[in-house]
């Protein structure tokens, strides 16, 4: 049993590490020093290392649920991050971050004082009951693909940027 367990410990370091993207959004609170505790958090994350940070920008709400007929700007980035855990572990970490800064579902894209989404996961598809990746309202984003392309200009095309260019984002 020991031996399993040194084994299975043994996997998980040596594990080749996934480049995956995260993105931060908060609109309740002092949300500018919830992204700022968020950005410390993830870089103090077991077996991970935040590895590009995009600038925080103010954005317009958007997808408002008919139960609340307005809501508060966002403050939203994106980071990168080079990781060992899986994508499971690394989901688990991130809703933890969210308990810890006091979030609250009470109705579907309430705010909130801390949202941290798993956008992509290296080149992986996930569709479990909990997790889907690529994250899969993303591309109609603003305030996940202005970030994202700042920092992986690569993953994101001139056309998709087009797409959303009808949504208010700017530098915060
Ligand atoms: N998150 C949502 C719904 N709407 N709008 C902005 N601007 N930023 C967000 O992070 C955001 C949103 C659900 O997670
Ligand atoms: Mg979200
Ligand atoms: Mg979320």
């Amino acid at each position: 049993m020991a031996q399993l367990a040194h084994k299975t410990i043994r996997a998980a370091v040596t594990r080749e590490a996934v480049v995956a993207y995260v993105a931060l959004g908060a609109n309740l609170g002092d949300a500018a020093a919830a992204l700022k505790q968020a950005l410390h958090d993830l870089s103090a994350l077991p077996l991970t290392v935040v590895s590009k940070t995009s600038s925080i920008y103010k954005t317009a709400a958007l997808g408002i649920d008919s139960s609340s007929d307005s809501s508060p700007d966002y403050l939203n980035a994106v980071v990168e991050l080079q990781t060992s855990l899986s994508a499971p572990v690394l989901l688990h970490h991130l809703q933890q971050k969210e308990q810890a800064a006091g979030r609250e579902r009470p109705y579907l894209n309430a705010p909130r004082t801390l949202d941290l989404d798993l956008l992509l996961y290296g080149s992986g598809t996930i569709g479990s009951a909990n997790l889907t990746v690529p994250h899969p309202r993303m591309m109609q984003r603003a305030f996940v693909l202005v970030p994202l392309a700042e920092i992986a200009p690569g993953l994101v095309s001139a056309g998709q940027l087009a797409a959303v260019a009808s949504q208010r984002i700017e530098r915060f």
